[in-house]
């Protein structure tokens, strides 16, 4: 075990990116306060007084460059995914991929080429919670040998619009009105469904906008996708349409809509706090990396135009081919030195990784250099340590502000003769970039082509890929957003929209939002499925959950020793709650640890939940109100609850029906009977902890 630990550690120093970000770390510990000049400060607390009740003097140095240091500390938040939080990692291809790509860090599989991963919400701003309803950022930056390559992706793989000029009218609609900033990071207002309705390239990004995955549980927990096609260039110069997909280890879990809006209050940091724990407890989050091809050849095969960012390929049609895996093994030491000063660019490709004319891909192409200017001051912004390549990088865009490299010599120029031509441009042998031969010809229009019409077919194909419980989901998600809305026109042209998808959905939404369903709509009539799309069909494991355990003195340790063993045994980490903090005692004086009190605690922040059995620690939970709350959420969010030896009373309090029969017949309840039972109470509650159990009738 120590061994493989200090493997991990290793593989963290072995990391090129952390080398170089080591020369920018500064540790303050045991270190003289100094002013920014250097000089030793004497007194930290009392500015320069004429007299001890007198006024301040100008010439205070020190709290003059104190004052207006920390007067300068901010800078503008990112227009979109403001709110995000980053790790570092490694990430490894696991077979060589020449046959696709010449891009180096796919080559080997012995290359660990350094990352860095910002996962974010998109509407709200800095300060907002983690678990609103939105999409999520993934960009990953990989620092490769030959420079720096960005995947600039979401946790959704379709896009609401099909061109970039439509990006500010799509944010201006979902941000805050602007007359009265209301509401935050929400998208259940007037204006954005204004948006959907009348911008119906938006019919099947909304259908996953409504679906579980944009209240995901946790950002180790949900995948990635490049969204655009890209393509890749072999060495012989063939290239091949691509997209990309971050696939979740831990497999793609979601949290339940109330208890997101519950969490939003009690923990606004969940998703954060979620991450930098896992890291620190050495769970580190792995996710492999995918591709899916298609041949040129192959352009015009499908459905779908493969330009239209709005468009998937299904999964059983065009496999995904899993080709790496990245870990993220290291959190930032700084946050607003790395994760909030790192400038993602989807325009940072390496060569073997190229452009499609996606118009929403080409409009990106510009406004990430330009907001970065905005945002951090100036064009020098990839000096910062965080945005640096591990390759050396020369050219002659020398000055602006913030200069950190001092380039020597006279020539800034290129061609020169002074300098030899140096820097010299690099041959495509030498590792030059050269961009893809496309031909392109076409008339200057402003104009979509046909082939991105067609709104409603993969929306309705993602509607028919979910499970019941998950269609129930979506319909309250757009009964809740929808119902937010002011105007009932705009709630009647979302009911509109939607009758192009399925009548279903379109009657259901209509009944809840007081809306009519359109007389002789005509739904899509798309029949298959893409059962890839359903979060039902993902991978569930214990490893990493949080299990609340709720006890008090006079605990049954038995049980517990044996439920905890267990619960070890399958990854999960387990807290002790009770009624104050300390140590609490069992009967024969066995003593457990207190991690958190009813109150500090609160079932919404763990995946399952565990009555310690014991009858004077039962007794003593139930004449709790916050025990009754902890039982009642967990079975409303259809999370998995023990209940140990005795403590059947405690859930009689909560009313929930024990469907005692002897065993409990009700879906993801596991009560302790007998006493030859414990093995099998341990290991049901064990496996019953990362799945959600639907078919709870409440
Ligand atoms: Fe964007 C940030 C993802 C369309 C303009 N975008 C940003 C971030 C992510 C995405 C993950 C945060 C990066 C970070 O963590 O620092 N954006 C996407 C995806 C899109 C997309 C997956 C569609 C497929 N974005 C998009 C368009 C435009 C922008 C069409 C404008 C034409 N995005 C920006 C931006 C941001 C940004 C304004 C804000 C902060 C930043 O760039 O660095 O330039």
């Amino acid at each position: 075990m120590e061994n493989k630990d200090q493997k991990k550690v290793d593989d963290v120093f072995e990391n090129r990116k952390n080398e170089q970000l080591e020369n920018y770390r500064v540790d303050n510990k045991s270190k003289k306060l100094t002013t920014n000049q250097g000089l030793k400060v004497s007194d930290d607390e009392h500015s320069l007084k004429a007299g001890d009740r007198g006024p301040t003097l100008l010439e205070d140095f020190h709290f003059r460059e104190k004052m207006t240091h920390f007067d300068h500390e901010r800078i503008p938040e990112r227009v979109v995914h403001a709110r995000g939080y980053a790790a570092h990692g490694v990430f490894q291809v696991y077979e060589s991929m020449s046959e696709f790509t010449k891009a180096k860090f796919l080559q080997d599989p012995a290359v660990k080429t350094p990352v860095f991963v910002r996962f974010s919400t998109v509407a709200g701003s800095k300060g907002s919670s983690d678990t609103v309803r939105d999409v999520r950022g993934f960009a990953t930056k990989f620092y490769t040998e030959e420079g720096n390559y960005d995947l600039v992706g979401n946790n959704i793989p379709v896009f609401f619009i099909q061109d970039a000029i439509k990006f500010p009218d799509l944010v201006h609609s979902f941000k805050p009105e602007p007359h009265n900033e209301i509401p935050q990071a929400s998208t259940a207002h007037d204006t954005f469904w204004d948006f959907i309705a009348n911008n119906t390239e938006s019919a099947h990004m909304i259908m996953w906008a409504m679906s579980d995955r944009a209240i995901p549980r946790s950002y180790r927990m949900m995948e990635g996708f490049g969204v655009h096609t890209y393509r890749l260039v072999n060495a012989e110069g063939k290239g091949r349409f691509v997209k990309f997909h971050w696939k979740p280890v831990l497999g793609v879990h979601s949290l339940v809509w109330d208890e997101a809006q519950k969490i939003a209050g009690k923990d606004p940091d969940f998703h954060r706090r979620d991450l930098w724990e896992a890291i620190e407890m050495k769970n580190y989050p792995e996710y492999e990396l995918g591709i899916q091809i298609i041949e040129e050849v192959d352009e015009f095969n499908f459905d779908f135009d493969v330009l239209d960012p709005t468009k998937l390929w299904p999964e059983e049609k065009i496999p995904v081919k899993i080709i790496g895996k990245m870990t993220l093994n290291q959190n930032v030491d700084n946050v607003f030195a790395e994760t909030e000063q790192v400038a993602m660019h989807p325009g940072n490709v390496v060569p073997g990784i190229d452009f499609t004319n996606d118009p929403l891909l080409q409009g990106r192409l510009f406004s990430y250099t330009d907001t970065q200017l905005i945002r951090l001051g100036g064009p020098n912004f990839h000096e910062i340590p965080i945005n640096r390549p591990v390759c050396p990088f020369h050219n002659n865009q020398y000055d602006g502000y913030h200069r950190m490299t001092i380039n020597k010599g006279p020539v800034a120029y290129h061609n020169n003769s002074l300098q030899n031509n140096d820097p010299s441009p690099a041959t495509e042998e030498e590792g030059g970039y050269v961009h893809y031969q496309e031909k392109v010809e076409g008339r200057k229009i402003r104009k979509r082509s046909e082939s991105f019409e067609d709104h409603y077919s993969q929306a309705k194909l993602f509607w028919n890929s979910m499970s019941n419980v998950e269609k129930k989901h979506i319909i309250k998600a757009f009964r809740f957003e929808v119902g937010k809305v002011k105007s009932k026109d705009v709630q009647q042209q979302v009911v509109n929209v939607l009758s192009n998808i399925d009548s279903t959905l379109a009657e259901e939404v209509a009944k809840g939002v007081g809306a009519a369903v359109p007389a002789g709509s005509s739904p899509s009539e798309v029949t298959e499925s893409s059962p890839a799309l359903s979060q039902l069909n993902t991978k569930a494991v214990p490893k990493t959950r949080k299990v609340a355990l709720l006890a008090a003195d006079g605990f049954h340790a038995e049980e517990v020793a044996a439920v905890l063993e267990e619960l070890e045994k399958s990854g999960a980490t387990t807290h002790v709650i009770s009624q104050n903090l300390g140590m609490i005692k069992s009967l024969d004086g066995k003593e457990l640890e207190v991690n958190g009190t009813l109150l500090t605690e609160d079932s919404v922040l763990y995946d399952a939940l565990y009555v310690a059995g014991g009858e004077s620690s039962v007794e003593k939970l139930a004449a709790q109100k916050e025990t009754k709350m902890f039982l009642q959420d967990a079975f409303s969010h259809f999370k998995a609850i023990g209940i140990g030896k005795e403590a059947l009373p405690v859930l009689k309090a909560a009313g929930i029906p024990d469907g005692l029969e002897p065993v409990s017949s009700v879906p993801g309840l596991i009560i302790y009977q007998k006493w030859e039972e414990k093995g099998r109470f341990a290991k049901e509650l064990t496996d019953a902890i990362p799945l959600r159990h639907w078919d709870r009738q409440l």
